[in-house]
């Protein structure tokens, strides 16, 4: 018998859940993480990430979202770690935009509390909000954030916990799925270890780790900005600004309230439009024109808020061509189960990757409406 049931790669926000729920269910878990606990070089830093429920994306996501909120909390309770911080948000555009129309297709047809707000009314809400005539917005009362640094280090801890053995600074150099599907092999640096089952959660690392799963993934370059806005963070605490998501001229840019200390800032950030990168190649300095550019877009739409800039992290998004996950078991090999590309909208639904992934490495199914993510899906775009 080998000596791990599951060996987990990767122990980022969706490898770390993993790890935990396969733990909890007293399966004997390898977790490998080539950077330390917690770190900066992927996609699970920046100090939030959005969460809401009204799903533009698709309404399909939203049942995930509701469970991913149950285990918010019990995770939040289990580890002792505030990481859920519900501040309520708005979906801001022009009425039919699809940050606007998606999101009240889905609180429609799933029933999510939700108010429809025109200019008016966000201003008068939201004073450090500037819509345009026309602009609507969708507000929800269940949207809000979570801390990814948080996350990782709560389902880290209760997966140890649990009895995981959890090892850092192991670079996989190769795995492969034994040819008679009686176990897996996973080659580090330093070992090689064997196991039952794999699950493969590369992050950044997907075109690489799992090349041979056939989708074709797109790696890019995303920047998160903090700015001290004109007149001080105060207009801009959680009970007067809460997130949002804000489409205009066909791009969309996101951002948080204020969360910490004054000098910490207020973060906003475009989503998506970055350049593609690898992990490898990804440029680490962020640029003044880069600056320049979301403060004269967040500024059109917050005027107060790009006072003075801050700082700037870089982190990576791994996009499919229709920007939907890829969970699910490996099209060759039953004893794989992989989770990747989850395009930049994946964090909010760590907690319940982390029980679908469970699933579906010991049951080899779930519960869960995962079909929208079929590795083995046709890649329109
Ligand atoms: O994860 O929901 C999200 C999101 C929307 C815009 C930026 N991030």
């Amino acid at each position: 018998m080998p000596p791990y049931d599951v060996i987990v790669i990767g122990l980022g926000g969706m490898g770390s859940a993993a790890a935990y729920r396969l733990a909890r269910r007293g399966r004997r878990v390898l977790g490998l993480e080539r950077f330390t606990p917690v770190h900066t070089h992927g996609s699970s830093h920046g100090g939030s990430r959005i969460t809401r429920q009204a799903y533009f994306e698709d309404p399909a996501y939203v049942p995930l979202l509701l469970r991913a909120h149950e285990l918010w909390l019990e995770v939040e309770r289990d580890s002792g770690r505030h990481i859920l911080r519900l501040t309520g948000g708005l979906m801001i555009g022009s009425p039919g935009s699809r940050t606007v129309a998606g999101s009240v297709a889905s609180a429609r047809q799933w029933d999510l509390p939700h108010d429809l707000l025109d200019a008016g009314e966000i201003r008068r809400r939201f004073p450090t909000m500037r819509p345009a005539p026309g602009e609507v917005a969708l507000y929800e009362p269940n949207a809000g954030l979570v801390v990814p640094e948080e996350s990782v280090a709560a389902h880290l801890d209760l997966a140890a916990r649990a009895g995981a053995d959890l090892r850092f600074g192991q670079r996989v150099r190769s795995w492969s799925a034994l040819g008679d599907g009686s176990g897996v092999r996973v080659e580090t640096a330093e070992a090689v270890h064997t196991a039952e089952r794999l699950v493969v959660c590369p992050g950044a690392w997907a075109p690489e780790m799992l090349a041979d799963i056939g989708v074709p993934f797109t790696v890019e370059r995303q920047v998160q900005y903090w700015f001290a806005p004109r007149g001080g963070v105060e207009p801009f605490r959680a009970d007067h600004h809460p997130i949002y998501v804000w489409e205009r001229g066909g791009r969309q840019c996101y951002g948080f309230p204020a969360l910490g200390r004054p000098e910490d800032g207020v973060k906003v950030a475009f989503f998506r439009g970055g350049r593609t990168c690898t992990p490898d190649t990804i440029d680490r300095t962020v640029h003044p024109e880069e600056v320049a550019a979301i403060a004269e877009f967040a500024g059109a739409a917050i005027p107060d808020l790009p006072g003075t800039f801050l700082r700037a992290a870089t982190c990576m998004y791994t996009n499919t061509p229709d920007e939907h996950f890829v969970i699910g078991i490996h099209p060759e090999h039953h004893q794989v189960t992989v989770a990747c590309g989850f395009s930049g909208h994946g964090f909010k639904f760590v907690p319940v990757v982390g029980e679908i992934l469970a699933d579906l490495a010991l049951d080899g199914g779930t519960r869960h409406p995962v079909a929208l993510f079929d590795p083995k899906r046709a890649f329109t775009g």
